[in-house]
């Protein structure tokens, strides 16, 4: 019954309801959601962006630096486990190869951990950065993230709950094992693909 009323919503708004995962229903709005606080910057000048572990050499950016790195944008769904999709959502920042020919990961960096501020994490495979329509975004529908969407960088991980996509990320550490999330040390699924309900536990 549920599935029915999402998919006719999507296509009362104009979209292919087949773009809606299972148990998820379409917003026009961008909802925010985390836990904790917003934070604030009142200048970028002390922020820095860091990738660290298994990597040959170790990387801090200052914002001016980070923002030199060539760019590109994409567009894609997203889907939160809560289940609000939303369809077309354009990010424009830095892919994580621009980052990988600096830092060079080593053969052992299986899995990626994002650091944002007040410690909070999420894990992905490296893979899981490689997808060209992954992202550490700058700027969301063609401007710079609002406070509350993560200014001013997030990351955008493809295909997976949005939950992977830490707002306000401060570093990236490349990993031999796999070490879960906030999220998922709180119930969350380790693997978040919303085609198959990944929502909560392993
Ligand atoms: N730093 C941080 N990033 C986070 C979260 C969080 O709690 N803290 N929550 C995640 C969750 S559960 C979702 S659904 C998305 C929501 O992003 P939005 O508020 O831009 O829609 O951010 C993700 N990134
Ligand atoms: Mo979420």
């Amino acid at each position: 019954m549920f599935r029915s009323k999402a998919e006719r919503k999507a296509r009362e708004l104009g979209y292919d309801p087949a773009r809606l995962p299972p148990g998820q229903y379409l917003t026009e709005k961008w909802p925010v959601l985390h836990a904790g606080n917003v934070p604030h910057y009142s200048d970028l000048a002390t922020w820095t962006f860091r990738v660290l572990g298994e990597v040959e050499n170790e990387l801090e950016l200052s914002w001016e630096q980070f923002n030199e790195l060539p760019q590109s944008s994409n567009v894609q769904d997203i889907h939160c486990v809560t289940r609000w999709s939303r369809f077309d959502a354009s990010f424009e920042g830095v892919h994580w190869s621009e980052l990988a020919k600096l830092v060079r990961p080593k053969p052992t960096a299986r899995f990626v951990i994002a650091h944002a501020e007040a410690g909070f994490t999420s894990n992905v495979p490296l893979s899981f950065l490689e997808d060209p329509n992954a992202l550490l975004a700058t700027q969301a529908d063609g401007e710079p993230l609002s406070p509350e969407h993560g200014y001013p960088l997030r990351l955008v991980i493809p295909g997976k709950y949005f939950w992977k996509s830490a707002k306000w990320l401060r570093a990236l550490e490349l990993s031999s094992i796999d070490r879960p999330g906030f999220w998922e040390r709180y119930g969350y699924h380790n693997d978040a693909d919303p085609w198959r309900q990944e929502r909560y536990g392993f």
